[in-house]
């Protein structure tokens, strides 16, 4: 240790990469301190110890995702022999999130021994620079005044974002919710407008769907930005199949509440300027994020900002001042993902205090999008191949298809869908794709899966891209009937051909 400062190493934000960069420091005999506090949403929501991911993200997410994927599990059960008695199925809210506030204060707990076990010092306060290589913070029941300054020979920062709510629309902050409120509503969402297009509107859109509420979603563009166009609108088209609204070129222009307690939105067409309105019960921005760094006091440590808050590294995550890191989702031009930030944590502090050499690889990073039919993908999409590559050399195998499950079970579209196009059935609600570089052989260099369960079987498939697999390779496997996966065992037809893609029966 040093005994020039406090301690060896300070990390500021007990999130993902946050805590993975001071539990792995310590194991390797780092002095450590661990800086962790939750600032109240617009709504006055807060938490524990873990960060996004745990409290208000990734997990919360996933089981109302869970919860949601059962209510459509139910139908299909009774498709195959289940009966169930009086009362029927309903879905109860305060059924769901209490169970989601309940895990998420075991793991709250649990992280909270974690560090105790890991001997890294856990300082539940907010804390700023007050110089290169030291900070300040208030230490609990002290008063203002009473700061007291640590000081460590390296820093990381690790502060996460929140989510974006727009000043600019009068009410919105007054009376919308965000991600950060609302896996734990204290009321059933009810009738709820999504504002966004992107990953975690439609995640919220998709599970609140499927527990039976009316939702709208408001997109200013196109949905998915930056994903496979193609499988973008199939999951679009999907949704809208199971009952999910979809307002296009529309951005709420003013929220206000009624009389009766509900939200009033008006709406503004970002083409023709028509303006409509409508009443919802929740109204959930899901709209970006913002980098949480404007609190930190960069300038008294001479740490570099870009324009939209983040820090610019080199490929060991320094920021201009070279004993002072950044890790996770304030990042520029990385991914906002959980396990980047954790890996980026990890092999951070084996570099400082392992004396590893190895590099965090931003390439190839796989991600699902968690909506009733689950999108996962790794590797380029379509559109940026053909730019980063040109046309005439990639090839682009594909095949959609419906999940015999959902076919033995005649999966319904929502009632209000159906009979509009005489078809009561969904389409096939699978898309299997691959993006191949011809001049390599086809290697694979874009992997795409429209359908369920496409977290679990993306997973898998990264390896094979990591290994280099090429499109011989995917030919040769041995598929496991009958799963939806085996589809990319048998890849025959190409887009560019002009044949059809459809697999039916
Ligand atoms: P965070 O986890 O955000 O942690 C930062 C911590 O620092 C917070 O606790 C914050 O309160 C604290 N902090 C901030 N400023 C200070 C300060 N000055 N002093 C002390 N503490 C401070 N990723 C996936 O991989 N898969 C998913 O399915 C997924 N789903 C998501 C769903 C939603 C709704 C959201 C919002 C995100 C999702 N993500 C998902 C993204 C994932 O949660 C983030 O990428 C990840 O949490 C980033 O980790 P981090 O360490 O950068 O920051
Ligand atoms: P993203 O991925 O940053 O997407 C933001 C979405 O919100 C996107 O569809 C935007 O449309 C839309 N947007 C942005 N500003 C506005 C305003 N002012 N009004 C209406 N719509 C707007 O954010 P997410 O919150 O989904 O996810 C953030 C990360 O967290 C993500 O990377 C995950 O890894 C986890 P656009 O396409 O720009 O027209």
């Amino acid at each position: 240790a040093n005994p020039n400062y406090t301690y060896d190493l300070i990390v500021i934000g007990g999130g993902s990469g946050g805590l993975a960069a001071a539990k792995e420091a310590a194991k390797h005999g780092a002095k450590v301190a661990l800086f962790d506090y939750v600032k109240p949403s617009t709504q006055g929501s807060k938490w524990g110890l873990g960060g996004t991911c745990v409290n208000v993200g990734c997990v919360p997410k996933k089981i109302c995702h869970y919860s949601g994927l059962l209510g459509h599990a139910i139908k299909d059960a009774q498709a195959l022999g289940w009966t169930f008695g009086d009362p029927k199925p309903a879905h109860d809210w305060e059924g769901l999130s209490s169970p989601v506030r309940d895990h998420r204060g075991m793991l709250n707990f649990l992280y909270r021994r974690g560090l105790q076990s890991a001997h890294v010092e856990y300082i539940n306060a907010l804390t700023a620079f007050t110089g290169p290589h030291s900070v300040t913070y208030l230490p609990k029941g002290k008063e203002e005044g009473e700061e007291v300054e640590v000081s460590a020979a390296h820093i990381v920062i690790a502060v996460g974002g929140r989510p974006v709510v727009p000043r600019e629309v009068p009410g919105a902050v007054e009376y919308a919710v965000t991600s950060d409120d609302l896996f734990t509503l204290k009321t059933p969402p009810g009738k709820t407008l999504c504002v966004g297009g992107s990953y975690i509107a439609l995640e919220c859109a998709g599970f609140l769907t499927e527990l039976g509420n009316e939702v709208h979603v408001a997109v200013r563009s196109i949905l998915l930005r930056g994903f496979d166009r193609q499988c973008a609108e199939k999951i679009g088209a999907v949704m809208q199949e199971f009952g999910t609204e979809f307002l296009y070129q529309t951005m709420p222009t003013h929220i206000a509440k009624t009389e009766d307690g509900r939200l009033k939105v008006s709406f503004r067409h970002t083409g023709t300027q028509a303006e409509h309105s409508d009443i919802y019960d929740t109204v959930v921005y899901a709209i970006g994020r913002n980098p949480d760094t404007a609190g930190l006091n960069l300038k008294a440590a001479g740490v570099a900002l870009n324009g939209g808050g983040k820090f610019v590294t080199d490929k060991e995550e320094r920021t201009n001042v070279p004993h002072i890191y950044a890790v996770g989702d304030v990042l520029e031009g990385k991914p906002e993902l959980t396990p980047v930030a954790i890996r980026t944590g990890e092999l951070l502090a084996r570099r400082l205090f392992a004396g590893s050499k190895k590099l965090m690889d931003y390439d190839l990073v796989p991600t699902t999008v968690f909506t009733p039919t689950e999108y996962g993908c790794c590797g380029l999409s379509e559109e940026d191949a053909v730019d980063r590559y040109g046309e005439a050399n990639v090839e682009v195998f594909l095949s959609e298809f419906m999940t015999l499950e959902f076919a033995a079970t005649h999966r319904q579209r929502a009632p209000k869908r159906m009979g509009e196009d005489g078809m009561n059935e969904l389409q096939p609600m699978c898309l299997a794709k691959l993006v191949c570089l011809k001049q390599e052989d086809n290697k694979v260099v874009g992997f795409h899966f429209v359908g369920p369960n496409a977290g679990e079987i993306t997973q898998g498939f990264h390896l094979a891209m990591k290994l280099g697999a090429k499109k011989a390779d995917f030919d040769d496997m041995i598929g496991i009937h009958p799963t939806d996966a085996e589809a990319f065992a048998s890849l025959h037809t190409t887009k560019a051909s002009g044949e059809s893609w459809l697999n039916v029966g």
